[in-house]
Formats: C-alpha cells, structure tokens, sequence
C-alpha cells in the first residue's frame, strides 16, 4: 500500500507532494490541501526498526510543513516550524529522515495554519517487528475528520470578534444568579423565556459545529459513504484515527461489539465496548467480528450531535445499513459550569444546555426535581420552591460545603464507581473573584476549578447513560511490562482560557506571553494538568509519550494525546529522554492558535 521506493541501504524512500486542489460535497467545490492528489493524504506503511527518508515538496503558495504524530524522533525531524524548524518554504523540498522505533497506527499532518483542517492528514502505520497480541483476518484505516467550505482562518477570526456570544453567555449566567438572589429562583425561572431569546454560543460543547463543517470518514461525506468489505465470521481490524482539526467523536458499530487492542498506537489489555469517545488526535485500534451477512454503520457522532461521520461495513459492495439517530445534544453539567457544591434537598439547577436549538435559539433544560434526582441518585426533592439558597454567585453562597451532593453530575458520571467527579467543578463565568475562588491567571482566564478531581472513570458529558458500555481512560491499561522510577518533581499546568476574548492558554498565558517550560534531560516529571475552562482540551506532547495516571493498578498506557475534561485535574508521567525543544499544545487547532501552546526544552 504504500508508495514507498527504498535506497540501496534500505531506507524506504517517499516523495510527497503538497499542492492544492479542488475538494467537492455534492454542489460544493472548495480547495483542499493535499499530498500527491489525495484527501486524506496517502497511507504510509513501514516497518518498525526501518530506516525512512520522507522528501516532502510544497507546491502551495504559502509555507507549509509535516508533522509525524505520535512518532519519537530527532527534534529537528519534528516537522514543527518556529519550534523544531522553520517550515518548507514554496517551491522547496524538506528531506525528513529518521528510524522508526515504535510500532503502531499514527497520522501526520501539516503543522502550519489551518492546512491540517483543509487536508493535510494521513494515516502513517508502523507495523510491528514482533508478533502482535491478537490476530486478525482483514484491516482497515478509519480516518475521521471535518471539513470546511469556510476559509479557517476567518472562521478563527470570527471565534475571536463574535466574543460577544460567549461574552452575553457569560453576563448573562452572572444576571441570572444575581436575580435568583434578588427576586428567588421561580422568578427567574419563569423568564427562561427571555433567555430563549438571547444569542448564545454553544461553545461549551464546541466551539464550531455541523453549520460550518462536513464530517468525513476517510475523505467520504455520509451522504457517500466510505466502505470496508468483510466475510461474515472474520475478525476484522480497524485502525480509527481522529484527525479533525476540532471535534471529537463518539464511535460505535450498532450490532457489533468492539475490542480496543491499541490506544495511540500501544498495545493495551483487550476492553471490549460498544462505544467510546476520541479526542481529537487520538487513536483507537479495535477489533470487530460481523458474523451475520448484513450491512453495519460505523458511526461517529460528533460530540455536541451536530453531524456525524458515517462508514459502512459490509459483505458486499452496494449494501446499506441503517443509520443511528443522532443523539440530544448533550448538557454540560453544573459540575462543568462550576457550581458543584450544594447542599442536598435544595432544588437544582439540574442541567444548562447552553447550545444553539435547531431554531437556532437557545433553551434551558433542566430544573425538574425528578430531573435532579435523576442526575444526582438522590430522592426527588419537593417541588422547586422559590428560592435557590445557596446559588447565588457570593461567597458565602458557592462556599465549598461539607460533602455534598452533585447537582450536575449526569448519571454515568455521578457513576458510583470511585465517586471522585463528585467534586469537579468550577466557579466563575467572569474574571476577578468569582465565588471566593480568586482568579490566579489573569484576564486570559475567566473560570477557577473549584476542586478539580480526575474524571478517568467517567465517559464524558453526554455519553454513556443510554445502557452501552463506553470506554473510559480507566479502562486503558498497557501490555508492555515496563517499570519504571518514581517522578523527581510536579510540575503543575493550568488549562485556562477566556472564552470571551478567545483567548486559551496555559496558567493564563498565551504561547506569546509564555517561557518554555524546562525538563533535565533524562528527568522523570509528573505534569498535573488542572482544567479550568468548561471544555475538553486533548493536549498533545511532541517527542515523547507520556504515562496517563488513570488509577490503574497495572502498567499506565501511553498516550500521545491525552483528552482533559471540563473541570478535570489529572496527570501524567514524562521520562524527559528526547534533547530538544518540542511542542506541547490543545490539538483541537482554534484553540493551539489562539495560545494553547508550550514549548517543552529538554537540555
Ligand atoms: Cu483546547
């Protein structure tokens, strides 16, 4: 499969061509980037232990640049311009060369602008010098992705100048606490109406949705469908590679169970699922076995249920499956949004959706008693009252209590099973001090979590509470047998952002404002990232794995990518072997621009 020539000392040689061409959805043409004609780029298929010469030519008109995701390797062969290099300027040629040392399914991507979104992804596959753990009879590469007709950078641009949403958003969420202390909660509540009628962004979900973009599944539209062709009986691979530059999937093969043999290319303990979530640039290998002679969609729901990628399995060319219904957009939490803490028998503010109706509007779900102990397992209190002691946005009010119940956790999350997102949350919805907790990191941060707790056990907001077994990081436990020393220090990373100004950052400062963060060359480190914004961040580490400490027992798994809830705190462990400055950021590309950027210098 792949187009790989090789040297007389047998380094496989690839030539790569960058140019731009035309990309058609139906009646829509837009301009793509892509590498030797194709979208997604091709597939590139070695051999772990060999050496590779990759000559990547940019024929576009603008710099550009390959980045090998996932792959440890030379700095200077990161491919990260202003970081490891300065990018391939038009017209020329970057000779990448390297040996691979690791096994596994990875991507690579354009590691300048918004190009990465417009087409330069491909799958890179390293298949492994010793045997695998399981076998399998026929394998596919899953690469999903979204597409815009839009210019990204103006899109971009338009995050930053429209703040007046989230800046509405975010008065508004203060007006509303303000008015339940002055005039009780029945009040305000009866004018839910009006906050129909204001302009809300759904950006706690994410910060652009099915308006703007076509989700692909290997380049393919769901309207044209990709397809994989299988024999009943047989065990089939599949290699899925989230590539988006911005949304995260929920993945699942209704009819099929999926076994999770690889997370971010390493082998990890089989998890059978029928569902699991991916961050953008995470990658899951999982086997399936469809033993009956019928058509099964794999389907990839876009997290806020704005659009899904669509894929087809099937006996034989030609045959369709049912597609799912798209899912209720999910409601971020009050534990997401920072209001945690109450006390228990008080009416709830159960559940906020915050996004856009299909009118476009905005509505409030929620409130019902019945619905607050739905989220919280606790008896269903008295009807609401008036009157919401306790939430309004004063000190005194969102004080941290004794242990208390969870009025936004979502069953699956208030899930029983360490009960550690109890105390996820957050205070705040402005700068300054916002219920007792002093904002720390200036005006490129708006919220503080309140007691962050790790959320491994739990699937996600919106998942996992229609009876399917989901994946969560917890499940991820690695099959290699390393051991190895203790951390020598912490060292601790705030994921902050206002998304007002859209601004996002690390301990309130943009990549611009920011020092790089400096390791000792063969140090051990442990990196405790604290979210405080009301999104999931998936922070990428460049030239080195890191250790998920997901409270596993067994070996933690690698992971190139790790995905940070809402209101989450947790860590990893980084063995600082690989000299160099190298780029650590929130892969989701709107917020890598906007400042969630580091550089981690190993001398
Ligand atoms: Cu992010």
């Amino acid at each position: 499969m792949s187009p790989a020539g090789s040297t007389p000392t047998g380094t496989a040689v690839v030539d790569l061509l960058i140019d731009k061409m035309d990309f058609r959805i139906g009646d829509h043409v837009g301009q793509a980037v892509t590498v030797n004609g194709s979208l997604p780029a091709p597939l590139l298929r070695f051999r772990q232990g060999q050496e590779i010469e990759l000559r990547v030519t940019n024929r576009l008109k603008e710099r550009s640049s390959i980045h090998w995701h996932g792959i440890l390797l030379p700095n200077e062969m990161d491919g990260v311009p202003g970081v490891t290099f300065k990018g391939i300027e038009p017209g020329e040629t970057f000779v990448y060369r390297f040996p691979l040392k690791q096994y596994g399914t990875y991507w690579y991507h354009s590691h300048s602008g918004m190009q990465e979104q417009l087409g330069l992804y491909g799958p890179l596959v390293i298949d492994p010098a010793e045997p695998e753990p399981f076998t399998y009879s026929r394998e596919y590469v899953v690469m999903l992705s979204d597409w815009t007709f839009s210019d990204p950078m103006r899109l971009l641009a338009k995050l930053k100048k429209q703040s007046n949403f989230s800046n509405l958003q975010q008065r508004t969420l203060g007006d509303f606490f303000d008015d339940v202390s002055a005039q009780g909660f029945k009040r305000t509540w009866a004018g839910r109406k009006e906050w129909g009628k204001m302009r809300m962004d759904p950006s706690d979900i994410a910060d652009l949705t099915g308006t703007y973009f076509n989700y692909l599944l290997n380049g393919r539209p769901a309207a044209t469908p990709w397809m994989g062709v299988f024999n009943p009986g047989e065990r089939v691979r599949l290699r899925i590679i989230n590539s988006a530059a911005t949304t995260h999937f929920d993945v699942r093969i209704p009819g099929l169970k999926m076994t999770i043999v690889q997370a971010d290319g390493q082998h990890v303990k089989p998890v059978e699922v029928e569902e699991f979530r991916m961050g953008a640039a995470e990658t899951y290998d999982v086997l399936v076995e469809p033993t009956e002679d019928r058509a099964y969609s794999l389907f990839a729901e876009t997290t806020d249920r704005s659009g899904y990628a669509l894929g087809t399995l099937a006996p034989r060319e030609g045959m369709t499956a049912q597609i799912p219904e798209r899912r209720k957009r999910p409601l971020r939490t009050m534990a997401d949004m920072g209001m945690a803490e109450m006390k228990p028998g008080e009416p709830a503010m159960g559940k906020m959706d915050m996004g856009k109706g299909e009118t476009g509007k905005t509505d409030m779900a929620g409130m019902s008693a019945a619905e607050h102990a739905a989220m919280t397992g606790n008896k269903p209190a008295s009807p609401p009252p008036g009157g919401m002691a306790g939430m309004n946005h004063s000190a005194s009010g969102m004080a941290p209590a004794a242990p208390s119940i969870t009025p936004g956790m979502a069953p699956s999350m208030a899930a029983p099973k360490s009960g550690a997102g109890e105390h996820a949350g957050m205070a705040g919805m402005s700068g300054g001090s916002v219920a007792g907790m002093k904002n720390q990191f200036g005006p490129g941060n708006s919220m503080m979590a309140m007691s962050p707790v790790s959320r491994a056990h739990e699937p996600g907001t919106g998942l996992g509470d229609d009876g399917r077994r989901v994946l969560v990081y917890r499940d991820l436990v690695a099959l290699d047998g390393r051991s190895m020393p203790p951390p020598e220090r912490e060292i601790v990373m705030n994921v902050t952002g206002n998304m007002e100004r859209f601004i996002w950052g690390f301990d309130g400062k943009k990549l611009s404002e920011s020092e790089p963060v400096a390791l000792r060359f063969g140090e051990r480190v442990r990196i405790t990232f604290i979210n405080h914004t009301m999104m999931e961040h998936p922070l990428h580490l460049h030239g080195m794995f890191m250790e998920l400490e997901n409270g596993t027992d067994g070996v933690l798994p690698l992971k190139h990518t790790v995905t940070v809830k809402p209101g989450e705190k947790i860590s990893v462990l980084v063995t600082a072997d690989a000299r160099g400055d190298w780029a650590f950021h929130c892969h989701l590309a709107y917020h890598m621009d906007a400042g969630m950027f580091r550089v981690f210098s190993v001398v």
